[in-house]
């Protein structure tokens, strides 16, 4: 049987399920993902820029990447993974959307309560009063301030930063309870959201990847679907 009807057999009959995505399932859409090709700009890694010591030391230079990134990703759209994962959240009284990406195109195609465990890329975040506000202005000055006079930062967690409290702890009661998890284009390198398929499982839930390719996730799966997002996923529908 074709690995997208034992998907397809097993999700309808979840009663939680849970989808985690990263950054490939919105690689459609033309967002560059973090380990391909386009992982670089000018010569940097996001590891390189994205944290806290970096953009202390050089925030015009952090924030140079955040609008290049903004303009990249401004007019895009979410692709059909993103519409069919709506698409699929209206059929469920229980189904969450967990997402590493910071480009909002799970809200933007329709998915109701995403957790973004890092942030996202159209809310700034000031570092002296904490005040947080949608910010979409392309290109934003750099460095950006807030009304109090201090910096504003964009509202992403970096290397070295803890995720949001409220979004990890429902996270974890998401994947406690859960009998099914979606995992779509990640490269499972990222902690704490690489483990969380691990956690799942040790909860008896039935763990299916799609990827173009396998991942360090990919031996923990009961089944992997090698392919696009765009095109395996409308298909559980
Ligand atoms: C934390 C924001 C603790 C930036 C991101 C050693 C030193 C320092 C730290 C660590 C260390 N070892 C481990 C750590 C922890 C660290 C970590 O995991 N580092 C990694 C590099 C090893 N993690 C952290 O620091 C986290 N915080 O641990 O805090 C703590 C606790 C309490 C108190 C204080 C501290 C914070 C992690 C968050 C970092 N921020 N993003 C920004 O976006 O601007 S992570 C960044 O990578 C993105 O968010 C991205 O989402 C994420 C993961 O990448 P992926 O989504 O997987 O994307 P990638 O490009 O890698 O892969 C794409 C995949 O899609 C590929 O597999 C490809 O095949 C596939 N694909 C492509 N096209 C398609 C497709 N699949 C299907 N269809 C397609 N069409
Ligand atoms: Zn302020």
């Amino acid at each position: 049987m074709p690995a997208t009807d034992v998907i397809k057999k097993r999700l309808i009959a979840s009663s939680f399920p849970v989808v985690l995505t990263g950054a490939g399932i919105s690689a459609e859409s033309g967002v560059p993902t973090f380990r391909g090709a386009e992982g670089l700009w000018r010569n940097f890694r996001a590891e390189d820029l994205a944290t806290p010591g970096a953009f202390e030391r050089n925030p015009a230079l952090v924030w140079e990447w955040y609008n290049w990134r903004r303009e990249k990703i401004s007019g895009l759209k979410p692709n059909p993974a993103h519409y069919a994962l709506a698409e699929l959240g209206k059929r469920f009284a229980d189904f969450t959307v967990i997402t590493q990406n910071v480009d909002g195109l799970h809200t933007f195609a329709g998915s109701k309560d995403v957790l973004e465990l890092h942030g996202n890329i159209w809310r700034v975040r000031c570092v002296g009063c904490a005040a947080v506000s949608e910010n979409r202005q392309v290109p934003i000055e750099i460095p950006p301030r807030c009304s109090c006079g201090a910096l504003l930062r964009p509202d992403i967690v970096w290397f070295g930063e803890p995720l949001p409290v409220g979004v990890i702890e429902r996270a974890f009661k998401a994947l406690e309870r859960t009998d099914f998890v979606l995992v779509v284009g990640t490269s499972g390198i990222v902690e704490p959201a690489a483990s969380f398929a691990a956690t799942a499982k040790s909860n008896g839930a039935f763990l299916v990847e799609i990827n173009l390719e396998r991942t360090p996730l990919s031996d923990i799966m009961d089944v992997v679907a090698l392919g696009k997002a765009g095109e395996i996923i409308p298909k559980l529908l």
